[in-house]
């Protein structure tokens, strides 16, 4: 998919392409290229945490599709944030200010990344947010990255934790159907709780046992940014990973999240895996056979 669409190429990242565009280069495979600027990805990963952990900033990777309420949550964060904790946020999207402005209307510093078509931030990208904050200022970063439930999940950006929003509206079955994104989480969100009541097919049981099966060891927490349920909890997870992150770096150690080889694989395969289900006479597409 994405070695056809393009989005490995980022305006963080084009300028790697330069030497590989030299005539006995040029000829690369493809997949040679991409497979190359993944690794660079991972090397300026690597910088990136280095350089959040002088400063102690504990970074969080906020991860969904478009609309289920990652700008949200963050508003919300901001409004119940606890005396004295500072935090900043690097936002992500193809286009438009509008979810920086959202988040600066609130006080606090945001730098808007606009990736054109790429559908996922890279740590090339991050790097140059990085250079725009006041890093002796910031507690905790978020990084709210592209609406997708793919991509995101396999680039390494420096930070330390990943956090995976399902809104209620998207249907208690996604962690099952998108596995390179809900593998990848630290914490899976289910968002828009309040809407719970109108979605009576919705089941926070059912979502939580798809997770399982990915991500055995990862948190679940039901929250509303709009009326506040769960925002506690959330609260009290963040005090929780700072407080592990700060023990580590006191041992000169640091947090990495969980990147997904799988969806590299999709970034850099010449042939996808893609599996094609027959779906037999009388029988629901989608369900295995007996
Ligand atoms: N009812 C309800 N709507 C929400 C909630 N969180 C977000 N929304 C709405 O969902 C839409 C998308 O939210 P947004 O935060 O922009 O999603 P993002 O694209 O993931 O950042 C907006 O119309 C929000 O008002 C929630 O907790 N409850
Ligand atoms: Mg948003």
């Amino acid at each position: 998919m994405c070695n056809t669409c393009g989005c490995n190429l980022t305006p963080g990242n084009r300028h790697l392409l330069q030497p590989l565009a030299q005539p006995s280069k040029a000829a690369a495979a493809p997949e040679k290229i991409l497979g190359e600027l993944l690794a660079a990805n991972r090397r300026q990963a690597e910088a990136n945490r280095a350089r959040l952990d002088a400063h102690g900033i504990l970074t969080i990777n906020l991860m969904s599709s478009p609309g289920s309420g990652k700008t949200a949550l963050l508003e919300a964060t901001i409004r119940t944030l606890p005396a004295g904790l500072r935090i900043a946020v690097i936002e992500g999207d193809l286009e438009t200010e509008n979810d920086a402005e959202r988040i600066r209307a609130l006080g606090v510093t945001a730098h808007q990344i606009t990736t054109g078509t790429a559908c996922h931030l890279d740590a090339h990208l991050v790097a140059l947010g990085l250079d725009q904050l006041d890093l002796d200022a910031i507690d905790i970063l978020f990084i709210e990255n592209v609406g997708n439930l793919v991509c995101p999940a396999s680039f390494d950006l420096g930070h330390h934790r990943n956090v995976t929003l399902l809104s209620v509206t998207e249907g208690d079955d996604k962690p099952a159907k998108y596995p390179v994104m809900f593998r990848a989480a630290d914490l899976m969100l289910i968002t828009k709780s309040d809407l719970l009541p109108h979605l009576p097919e919705f089941s926070p049981t059912r979502a939580e046992t798809h997770l399982r099966r990915l991500a055995r060891d990862a948190e679940v927490i039901t929250v509303s940014a709009k009326g506040g349920d769960g925002i506690p909890l959330w609260h009290e997870w963040l005090a929780r990973e700072r407080r592990h992150y700060h023990d580590l770096r006191r041992q000169q150690r640091s947090l990495h999240p969980r990147i997904q080889p799988d969806g590299a694989r999709l970034h850099t395969s010449a042939t996808p895996d893609i599996r094609f289900v027959p779906v037999a006479a009388g029988m629901a597409p989608g369900r295995p056979g007996r």
